[in-house]
């Protein structure tokens, strides 16, 4: 390695463009003319191109080169393990985006990412956090809004979703609809085709608002109905205790999970007691278990009311109704293997109920389904309204609206 320490008074920048946690892939950016230097220093190219002569836009790959620190035993150390450096390759991407940026492009591991951050660092690099690498590199605060977004979203749409609108999508429509108001004194078509595209978009934007926030579905039901195991069993892992006992969850515990590509909270919560069960007052820690899970329910998208087949039905439970924007409801029934459950599955299907055992597996996948349909009508509309622009700041929503408007009073005129 070349001797970089005549840069420590150097001012240049370098931020972390992928998300603070592990994934395939970990891009560094770097801005400044020290960066050159310090590339020079590290990195060797596997062809003979030279970072100097590379035009701008182009990639070179290679080997990066940096020390790391490991703690090794050593026979001869009283305290047995000691800290040793080492000098470490990793394969590499040189991309040069600019005439003083430059991209590093390595696999996601943490570890690697820190040590070429704070290689930069160390030789006088200031780091600076992703938004305002983006801003001082003259990207849009809604571009930096998506990006944002896309470090923190879980599930394939939503990255989609937002993947389309860094690639412009929405101003592409936007565009599209201002140049159909223009010709709509030529035809009135024009106007009727910028009124198909407006509806997409506003369909689109109860979903594009809310990308980064996972549905809330909760589920509610007696004690024992199963909660926990049907929590567990969409979520693929033992995340709730599950018990016979009656009782056994005590307070409301959120998992995210990722449903047909769209990240969903699960929440698992106290189970209720039959009214008649209380011989006497409900325990505090039970009441306060269930006022809880009451809480919860009230600002949930969609509520689960579970129940076990083989129990009779209880109708106890019941919140007031949250109006329009309230929470959905479905129905789920549990241990469906059991044998006395089976004669409540032919009534029950016809009345909406979805019929499930965790022990076979029966009616998850058709849970999953109905969840998802539930919480996202406008993905299975005959045309997808996610497939092109999607509003997803509420400034997005207000150019929408007026554009909307507008569209009508020429309608009127015409
Ligand atoms: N046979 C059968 N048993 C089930 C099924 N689902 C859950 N159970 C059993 O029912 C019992 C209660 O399950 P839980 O998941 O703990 O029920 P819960 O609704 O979370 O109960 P509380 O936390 O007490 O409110 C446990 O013994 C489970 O193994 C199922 O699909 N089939
Ligand atoms: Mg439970």
């Amino acid at each position: 390695m070349k001797e970089v320490d005549s840069l420590k008074d150097s001012r240049f920048v370098v931020t972390r463009l992928t998300p603070s946690q592990v994934g395939a892939l970990g891009v560094i950016g770097i801005l400044g003319g020290d960066a050159e230097l310090i590339l020079n220093a590290h990195f060797d190219a596997y062809s003979k191109s030279s970072i100097q002569t590379l035009d701008v836009g182009s990639l070179v790959a290679g080997d990066w080169h940096h020390a790391i620190v490991v703690t090794q035993s050593a026979s001869d150390s009283p305290e047995g393990m000691v800290p040793q450096r080492q000098e470490k390759s990793e394969c590499v991407v040189l991309v040069k985006t600019g005439v003083e940026t430059w991209e590093i492009h390595v696999h996601g591991g943490l570890a690697v990412i820190k040590s070429l951050l704070k290689t930069f660092v160390s030789a006088g690099a200031v780091e600076i956090p992703s938004n305002e690498w983006f801003a001082c590199n003259g990207s849009s605060y809604r571009n930096n809004v998506i990006r944002d977004q896309l470090a923190r979203v879980d599930g394939f749409y939503a990255s989609q979703i937002l993947t389309r609108q860094l690639a412009g999508y929405f101003q592409r429509d936007i565009k599209q609809i201002r140049q159909l108001i223009c010709k709509s004194k030529k035809s009135q078509d024009n106007l009727k085709e910028a009124e198909t595209v407006i509806n997409r978009l506003e369909r689109s934007a109860r979903v594009g608002i809310r990308l980064a926030e996972p549905w809330q579905v909760i589920l509610l039901g007696p004690v024992n109905a199963g909660k926990s195991s049907l929590l567990n069993a969409l979520a693929g892992y033992a995340r709730s205790i599950v018990s016979p006992h009656a009782g056994t969850t005590r307070d409301v515990l959120a998992t995210r999970v990722v449903l047909n590509g769209w990240a969903v909270d699960l929440t698992d919560t106290a189970g209720f007691h039959p009214v008649s069960d209380f011989q006497q007052p409900a325990p505090s820690i039970e009441k306060e278990g269930m006022e809880r899970a009451m809480e919860a329910a009230r600002s949930a998208d969609l509520i689960l009311n579970v129940r076990a087949l083989n129990e009779p039905e209880n109708d106890e439970i019941s919140l007031e109704s949250g109006g329009e924007d309230g929470p959905h409801y479905l129905e789920v029934g549990t241990k469906a293997d059991l044998s006395d459950s089976k004669q409540f599955i032919g009534k029950s299907l016809s009345a909406g109920l979805i019929v499930t055992s965790t022990r076979t597996g029966q009616g998850l996948d058709e849970l999953v389904k109905v969840i998802i349909e539930t919480l996202i009508p406008e993905a299975r509309e005959p045309t997808d309204c996610f497939v092109g622009g999607v509003p997803i700041t509420s400034e997005d929503l207000d150019v929408v609206k007026e554009l909307h408007e507008k569209i009508k009073i020429y309608s009127r005129d015409l």
